[in-house]
């Protein structure tokens, strides 16, 4: 089963051995009878581990071409159950275009417990460069990154890393594996939200770590255990079932969100239009050598002052004016004010993130109605 979308439904999946139900089983159940202490069928707790969790698991660790997966309650809790394995001390460079909850959580909270951050522009590899010092212990990057669509050059990025002993973590969020798999690129760790595209249906809030190494697996699920963090059983079985469409949706959303890019391009009242499938992007060459697709996410500036950005937001019918992304819906949202409202505004500004950005996240929808959409909102 080497096959991207035969994995998606199948792999670390098999049929309930009680039942025979094609369907993971909901256990819900928090706990596990024993028959001496210590002696059970593989499961104690349910905060230790559950069935459909260890599906999960074993699924998306297939999806990334890993070797261990571990699911978590939201994208933060994944996030934060990585950066709870450094010590006081330590220090991670950053991209500094990240979702506003990486950034908040790292300068609000593991700052406090003595780990040190430089947020730097990851897409320029000598930023990178320069920022890692020699108590440096992690690389964290998103590409793309959300919400100015940056890519960073993985391979590259890694042999910089690596050569400082520096571990890499990629958050695969806008990308999910059915585009791009940072660890067959050389990464140590991929980060998701799986509340977006991999559950895809705006249903279920999750997370997930995906790794090769086994002794940063056992960190880590130490960690997921003592922290616990941890979905329960239906969000897991959410996820699972979403993950299923994942291959079509992705082909749905990449082409889409193209389709909208290269109209919003060419429209008269757009200043700036942010996705890397167009060649005009500045690392769009990255991002063909990378990717198999380049998502559905898009971002762009209208002509005229944030006034009219905001205006516009509560004029489209069919995008929804909400947080989140990667559902079948259309998504459109204003980050400076939702997404990325924790970063504050210099700092935004030094990332290039204008109060006047609008970010679409793409959905499944007749692409032509949601070009009208978009159109007749630009228009009022
Ligand atoms: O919301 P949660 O599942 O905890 O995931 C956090 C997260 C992590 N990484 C990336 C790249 C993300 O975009 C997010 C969450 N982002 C949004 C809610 C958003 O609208 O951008």
């Amino acid at each position: 089963m080497k096959r991207f979308a035969t994995k998606t439904i199948h792999a670390g999946l098999e049929a309930d051995p009680t039942t025979g139900a094609i369907m993971t089983p909901v256990y819900l159940t928090s706990t596990y009878v024993q028959e001496a202490p210590g002696k059970h069928k593989g499961y104690d707790y349910a905060r230790t581990n559950h069935p459909t969790r260890q599906a999960l698991e074993k699924n998306l660790a297939a999806l990334e071409e890993g070797t261990y997966g571990l699911a978590f309650a939201s994208g933060m809790a994944a996030t934060s159950t990585v950066l709870l394995a450094f010590n006081a001390g330590d220090h991670v460079v950053c991209g500094k275009d990240v979702y506003g909850g990486t950034y908040r959580v790292f300068t609000k909270v593991f700052e406090r417990f003595g780990v040190k951050f430089s947020f730097v522009n990851v897409h320029h590899l000598t930023e990178i460069r320069s920022a890692i010092l020699p108590e440096t212990k992690l690389l964290w990057i998103e590409t793309p990154s959300n919400p100015l669509l940056h890519i960073t050059d993985i391979p590259e990025a890694v042999e910089i890393a690596h050569k400082k002993k520096v571990l890499v973590a990629v958050d695969n969020t806008f990308a999910t594996p059915a585009l791009q798999n940072p660890l067959a690129l050389g990464a140590d760790f991929v980060v998701h939200s799986t509340t977006k595209y991999l559950g895809g249906h705006s249903d279920v809030v999750g997370g997930a770590v995906v790794t090769r190494n086994e002794e940063w697996y056992q960190k880590l699920k130490f960690l997921q255990n003592a922290v616990g963090a941890v979905p329960g059983p239906l969000d897991c079985f959410l996820v699972l079932r979403g993950i299923k469409t994942l291959s079509v949706r992705m082909e749905r959303h990449c082409a889409s969100a193209q389709r909208i890019a290269e109209f919003l391009s060419k429209h008269p009242e757009v200043e700036r239009v942010y996705y890397p499938g167009l060649t005009s992007h500045p690392e769009h060459v990255i991002a063909k050598r990378q990717m198999r697709g380049y998502g559905g996410m898009v971002s762009f500036e209208l002509k005229g002052d944030v006034q009219r950005a905001l205006k516009m937001l509560s004029l489209t019918k069919i995008f929804s004016l909400a947080e989140s992304l990667g559902g079948v819906e259309s998504l459109i949202g204003h980050p400076a004010s939702m997404t990325h409202a924790s970063i504050p505004k210099e700092e935004r500004e030094k990332a290039g993130l204008k109060d006047s950005l609008i970010r679409l996240s793409v959905g499944i929808e007749d692409v032509d109605d949601l070009i009208e959409d978009l159109d007749q909102a630009i228009k009022k």
